[in-house]
C-alpha cells in the first residue's frame, strides 16, 4: 500500500540568500559572458551547481586558480578576508554573493575582536561558512561544536567572552552549547540578534510540526548541505525516521513499509523543481492526499551586490 498522504512543509527550499546567490551567477553570466568563475559551490546543492556549470560557470575551491583579470563570484557561505585580498591582487572582477546574514556575523566577529573580547564560534569545523567566519578575527576565535567542547576551551573563567554561531545550526543543539558556555563564563555576551538565520529557524520549526503528524520525513537536499542535514536531525530527535535525498530517484521504497503519512521538506539550497518531482513520484504510486503545513510566510529579499547591479544597468539598452 502506498502512503495515503503527503504533507508538505512551508516554508521549505530556497531562502533569500540562496535565491540571491544563484541569481548573481546567472546575471554575471548574462552581463560578462562565460566563463564566470565561482569560488566554492555557490550553494551546497548538486543540481544547482550542475545547472550553472552547463550555463558556463567554472567552480574552483581557491581564488588563486582563477586566471588574472577574470570574473569571479564568491559563494553564499562567505569567505575569509585573505581570499578577497588574493582576488584583488589578481585583478579579478569580484562579485560577492555572501549572504547578508552571514556578513552580519562577520561584522559582529570583527567588532568583538576590536573590543578585545575572546570569541567563541559555535559551528562545524571545516565547513565553508566557519572557515570564512574564523578568518574575520583568527587571533580571537575559538571554535566549539558540542557542549563537551566548551569544557576544553583554554580560557580563564573571568574571560570576556562573546559567542557567535554558524547561521544554519540546529536551534536545540545550539542552545545546549550556549547553556554550557554560560555556566563556564557567567559574563557571556550574546549576539544582538540570533545568528541562526530566519530561514534555518523557519525550516526547523516546520519539520517539528510535520514530525507530530508524519511516520516518515523526507528532506530534499545534498549531503554537503549543513542546513539540510539539520532538518533530518530535527526529525530524528523527535523519533520520526528521516532521510536526505538529492532527488526522487534516491527514495528507497523499503522506507515506506507501513508508512501512512510522509512529510516532505527541502533544505535552503534545494530547488523546488526537485520537490515537485518527489510529489509526482508519490502520486504515480497512488498517494492521493497532498496538503501543506504552513508555519510562517516568508517575505525576505536581498538586493544584488552594487557592482553587479551597476554592470547590469550599464549593459541594459533601456538605460542609455
Ligand atoms: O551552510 P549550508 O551547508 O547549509 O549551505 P547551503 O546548503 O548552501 O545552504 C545555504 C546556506 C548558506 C549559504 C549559509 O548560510
Ligand atoms: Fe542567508 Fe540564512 Fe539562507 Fe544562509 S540559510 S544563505 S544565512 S538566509
Amino acid at each position: 500500500m502506498p502512503p495515503s498522504s503527503l504533507l508538505l512543509a512551508a516554508p521549505r527550499g530556497f531562502c533569500a540568500g540562496v535565491d540571491r546567490a544563484v541569481l548573481i551567477v546567472e546575471k554575471a553570466l548574462e552581463a560578462y559572458g562565460a566563463p564566470v568563475y565561482v569560488r566554492h559551490e555557490i550553494v551546497h546543492n548538486k543540481h544547482v551547481v550542475e545547472s550553472l556549470r552547463r550555463k558556463g560557470a567554472v567552480f574552483v575551491e581557491d581564488e588563486n586558480e582563477v586566471p588574472e583579470g577574470e570574473v569571479v563570484v564568491f559563494s553564499a557561505h562567505g569567505s575569509p578576508p585573505e581570499a578577497f585580498h588574493n582576488s584583488k591582487r589578481l585583478g579579478h572582477t569580484l562579485i560577492d554573493a555572501t549572504c547578508p546574514l552571514v556578513t552580519k556575523v562577520h561584522h559582529e566577529a570583527r567588532r568583538y575582536a576590536r573590543d578585545g573580547r575572546d570569541i567563541v564560534l559555535i559551528g562545524h569545523e571545516g565547513h565553508q561558512e566557519v572557515v570564512g567566519t574564523m578568518g574575520q578575527a583568527p587571533r580571537s576565535m575559538n571554535l566549539v561544536e558540542t557542549p563537551d567542547d566548551v569544557d576544553t576551551l583554554d580560557l580563564p573563567e573571568d574571560a570576556d567572552v562573546a559567542y557567535i554561531t554558524q547561521t544554519t545550526l540546529s536551534m536545540d543543539e545550539t542552545s545546549a552549547v550556549v547553556d554550557r558556555l554560560r555556566q563556564r563564563f557567567p559574563m557571556l555576551q550574546n549576539p544582538k540578534k540570533d545568528d541562526i538565520c530566519y530561514a534555518t529557524q523557519n525550516r526547523q520549526d516546520a519539520v517539528k510540526q510535520l514530525a507530530e503528524r508524519c511516520d516518515l520525513i523526507l528532506v530534499v537536499g545534498s549531503q554537503t548541505s549543513s542546513n539540510s542535514k539539520r532538518l533530518v536531525e530535527v526529525s530524528k530527535d523527535r523519533s520520526v525516521p528521516a532521510y536526505l535525498v538529492d532527488e526522487a530517484a534516491e527514495i528507497d521504497p523499503a522506507w515506506l513499509e507501513g508508512v501512512e503519512t510522509v512529510g516532505l521538506t527541502s533544505g535552503a539550497s534545494a530547488p523546488e523543481v526537485l520537490v515537485e518531482e518527489v510529489i509526482d513520484w508519490f502520486r504515480a504510486r497512488g498517494t492521493t492526499e497532498v496538503d501543506t503545513v504552513m508555519v510562517i510566510d516568508e517575505d525576505v529579499e536581498f538586493a544584488m551586490p552594487s557592482n553587479l547591479a551597476r554592470k547590469l544597468q550599464s549593459s541594459d539598452p533601456r538605460s542609455s
